[in-house]
């Protein structure tokens, strides 16, 4: 083996510390969904998000609408994709929900329900704490827990994916990509620890809200759910830190940083150590997409 090759590369410290240092904040959450007018229309009148954008690739046979509370400059958003003639995915049982805090859940619900929501669950006290919660399913089957909260600045204000070791998903995002453990709970009436992580305060912004279930390790992914989307203002440093961290925690690197063909935009892409996928995104080109 060549020298080069089996000498391991130490990175700086000041290279491990620069996803706590970058400007970051989620962006975008994208998955697949099998009709998009029936989705736009639920999320629209169902929920009350506002169609910020769409676009259509024929060229790849896609389309994509962009769905949120506010605009995508300072707000979490939805990116959903519509594949041309595939109307179903399978969602999985590792992807949770999106959640969506608002002041009167009971309201927010009966809305829902009225515009053709399948509520899985009724508002109430979440078990075994005090949060009011509910749950009510899309058109598509995709969950999103509803929580009262008095107000908030960034109503889209989670994403829940199940993991087989919170640990090592807490060392991996924390190091990887530079984010706060800002919250853990742990319920062993229930049987679950959830970890909630993020770039600022968890009733601020949005956050990952990470969920172990005792004993269980793995889980499918299906086809549904795909990946959020995070801003960065260097891909390449960002790169060169998850691929450094990822020899030591698990994930890969699945698009090496570089602009997108096409578009320009520069990207890094990433698997966790479950497989769950985030794309870095440069903060000047996402902002340039939106103009
Ligand atoms: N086993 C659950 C653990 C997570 C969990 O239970 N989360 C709470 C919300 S933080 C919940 O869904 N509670 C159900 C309820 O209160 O009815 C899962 O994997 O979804």
């Amino acid at each position: 083996m060549a020298e080069s090759e089996a000498t391991p590369v130490v990175p700086s410290s000041e290279l491990l510390e620069w996803p706590k240092k970058d400007k970051r904040r989620f962006l975008h959450a994208v998955y697949r969904v099998g009709d998009l007018d029936r989705t736009i229309k639920f999320y629209t009148e169902g929920f009350g998000m506002k169609l910020l954008r769409k676009r259509d690739i024929p060229e790849e046979k896609y389309s994509n609408a962009f769905l949120g509370f506010g605009p995508e400059e300072s707000q979490f958003v939805v990116e959903l994709t519509y594949n041309y003639g595939v109307d179903k995915y399978d969602i999985g049982t590792g992807f949770g929900h999106f959640a969506i805090a608002t002041p009167d859940v009971y309201k927010f619900v009966e809305n829902a329900r009225a515009k053709g929501g399948n509520v899985s669950r009724e508002p109430g006290p979440v078990k075994g704490g005090s949060s009011i919660i509910a749950f009510v399913k899309d058109p598509d089957g995709y969950a999103f827990e509803i929580i009262q909260r008095a107000s908030t600045p960034e109503p889209l204000c989670q994403v829940m994916l199940r993991v087989g070791d919170l640990d090592r998903s807490i060392n991996f995002y924390e190091k990887a990509l530079g984010m706060k453990m800002l919250r853990k709970i742990d319920r062993p009436e229930q049987k679950y620890t959830l970890a909630m992580m993020g770039y600022a305060d968890e009733y601020e912004t949005t956050v990952l809200e990470l969920t172990y279930n005792y004993g269980v390790t793995e889980y499918t992914k299906g086809n549904a759910y795909a990946q959020v989307a995070i801003s960065t203002e260097d891909v390449y440093k960002s790169g060169e830190v998850v691929n450094h961290v990822t020899q030591e925690l698990g994930g890969k690197i699945t698009r090496q940083a570089g602009p997108v063909p096409g578009i320009g935009t520069k990207i890094v892409a990433l698997l966790d150590p479950d497989g769950w996928k985030t794309v870095l995104v440069d903060n000047e080109d996402f902002l340039k997409e939106l103009k």
